[in-house]
């Protein structure tokens, strides 16, 4: 069977996409994967920090190229099978090129997987012929058995399809057991049947070794657990929970899994930061993390950074304990600095258990990075006060810290956007990237300056004086400048902890290079002693 997998995030990250691709091939199906770039010259992870768009046009999807989606379409139309991987902010995109290769060959199966498809099935049913909602990893090879013996795709389960101009919703079977999940092989990672797909340039490549390098560095992205107990109301999580309960968990396989998934990839690639992506990598147990710490100091030797955690879980003992194991860099929502805020966005926690995670946090200053707190700004249902009660917040919290400001999304399917009357709202959000999309307000860049340091008190009132009367005015010029310092503050500290994961790429391989040096001078001394 001809199939083609195709990753719409925009980068080579794609870890659910690699594991349902690694599925596939372990069940003999021999897959080729695509990554959708916007541009396959310019960084798309590594170092495109550097590149972000922080003017007028900062949020939107950066290429538009319908005669590069058309040839994309004509090669994609020779398959049998197009699996796509897809979030909302793709969704426009896909839906473009599933139609087109509809248009040239009615006989492609199609079907997508990925958060899209989960949190907003009505839409994603109508450019495919099946979605699956949640995991994947047992559903897209059951898929492709049947496509392969003929078979209807009535009863498979986790999925909707598209039987004769009927929307069929199967039934659900649970989602797999952390033993289930040891069972299953670990991510794809290799450059084998992997291609790259130029969006600017419309050109579709064999992936090299070197692209995969210049594309994450020398950085292994993953994620250990999949799920979180909470439902904050802008978050797809109470979404995946009406799924199956099993969501609410912090579901993953042992650590011996995890700890021989990366040395797979360590053995393949220059490594030297893994970068963990779970909602609340904090959220296990003491026990659990210290195992994990253990064999991750002593099998891996790296440095790893916390994507994702959570204010609740910052516990002493278990930051001090990752530490020891390498922890370099933790990232965090703390979402607003106002009680009325956190209680609407249904947060698990108040401004008092958000100080008490800084002062824990301030206790590790010289030990890692300043921590990064997110935000999130542009906030119809939020007052100037109340975002004023955040500034106040920001100027009370012992430091070193940095914070990342993002505008309120109203993705489909939340909490929050079914307050939303104007569906325009969420359909105009499918066409975004938002990363540093807050508007470039007198308040909003107020804010930023946290990013880059501490202001002194009265500063901060000289400040917060000047622009009363005025939160609303416009300076896209001034957010841009304290975007780029924001920039050069994160990263003179980053590399006081020789953290240059979020370095172009070259930065990574010359320090990794360095590196390996390094250790072969003191291992040869060691030998000649
Ligand atoms: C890691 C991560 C990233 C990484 C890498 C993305 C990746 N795909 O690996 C990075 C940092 C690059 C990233 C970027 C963005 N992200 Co992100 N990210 C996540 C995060 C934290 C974890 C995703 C993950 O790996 N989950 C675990 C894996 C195993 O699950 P999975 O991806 O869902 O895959 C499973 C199923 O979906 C399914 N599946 C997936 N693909 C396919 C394909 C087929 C054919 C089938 C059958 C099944 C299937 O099977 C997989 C295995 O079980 C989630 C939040 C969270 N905690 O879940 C947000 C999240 C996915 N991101 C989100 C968003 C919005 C973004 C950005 C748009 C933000 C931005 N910067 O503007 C960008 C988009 C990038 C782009 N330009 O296109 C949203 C998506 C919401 C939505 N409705 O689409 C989430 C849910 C966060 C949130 N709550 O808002 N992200
Ligand atoms: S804690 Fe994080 S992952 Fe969990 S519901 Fe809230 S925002 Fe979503």
């Amino acid at each position: 069977m001809n199939i083609y997998a195709l990753s719409m995030d925009k980068n080579l990250v794609a870890i659910g996409f690699r594991r349902v691709v690694a599925c596939a091939a372990q069940a003999g199906y021999d897959v080729r994967s695509i990554y959708f770039l916007d541009d396959a010259r310019k960084a798309s992870f590594a170092g495109s920090w550097w590149k972000q768009k922080t003017g007028d046009d900062f949020n939107v999807n950066y290429v538009r190229n319908d005669a590069a989606l058309a040839s994309l379409a004509t090669t994609l139309a020779g398959a049998d099978v197009l699996a796509l991987s897809l979030m909302s902010v793709q969704r426009n995109i896909a839906r473009k090129l599933c139609q087109e290769v509809k248009r040239l060959n009615p006989g492609v199966q199609i079907i997508i997987g990925g958060y899209h498809p989960t949190i907003f099935p009505d839409d994603a049913i109508a450019f495919a012929d099946a979605i699956c909602l949640g995991e994947g990893e047992r559903t897209f090879v059951e898929f492709l058995d049947r496509v392969r013996q003929g078979r209807s795709l009535k009863g498979l389960a986790n999925t909707w399809v598209r039987e004769g101009g009927e929307i069929v919703r199967n039934p659900r079977v649970p989602i797999m057991t952390p033993a289930e999940m040891e069972r299953m092989p670990v991510m794809e990672y290799g450059v084998a049947g992997q291609h790259l797909f130029s969006y600017a340039q419309g050109t579709l490549m064999p992936l090299s070794r070197q692209d995969l390098i210049r594309h994450v560095g020398t950085t292994y992205n993953t994620i250990w657990s999949v799920g979180c107990p909470y439902r904050c109301a802008f978050c797809s999580q109470s979404r995946f929970i009406e799924l199956d309960r099993a969501y609410a968990d912090y579901r993953g396989p042992s650590v011996a899994y995890l700890i021989a998934e990366i040395k797979a990839a360590q053995q393949q690639f220059p490594i030297d930061y893994v970068i963990f992506y779970d909602s609340n990598f904090l959220g296990r147990d003491l026990e659990t993390l210290t195992e994990f710490s253990r064999r991750f100091r002593q099998e891996i030797g790296l440095k790893f950074v916390l994507s994702g955690t959570n204010p609740v879980s910052i516990v002493e003992e278990k930051i001090g304990v990752l530490i020891e194991g390498g922890l370099v860099r933790i990232k965090m929502g703390f979402e607003s600095g106002n009680d009325d805020m956190l209680q609407r966005f249904k947060r698990p926690v108040s401004t008092r258990q958000l100080r008490r995670a800084t002062e824990v946090l301030a206790k590790f200053g010289g030990k890692m990075v300043a921590p990064s707190f997110e935000l999130i700004v542009d906030n119809p249902f939020e007052t100037k006060e109340q975002l004023y009660e955040t500034l106040d917040f920001l100027d009370e919290t012992p430091g070193p810290f940095t914070i990342n400001l993002f505008s309120l999304q109203f993705m489909p399917g939340t909490a929050l956007s079914q307050e939303v009357t104007d569906y325009s709202l969420i359909e105009d959000h499918m066409e975004k990237e938002y990363m540093f999309s807050y508007k470039p307000t007198a308040l909003n860049n107020l804010i930023s300056v946290f990013a880059i340091l501490k202001p002194p008190r009265a500063v901060v009132a000289f400040l917060k004086n000047r622009i009363t009367g005025r939160e609303d005015a416009a300076s896209p010029l001034l957010k841009t400048v304290l975007y780029r310092l924001m920039l050069v503050r994160r990263a003179v500290n980053q590399a006081k902890f020789s953290d240059y994961s979020t370095f172009p790429y070259w930065v990574m391989l010359f320090y990794h290079r360095m590196r390996t040096f390094g250790r072969r001078i003191t291992s040869s001394f060691g030998a000649t002693r």
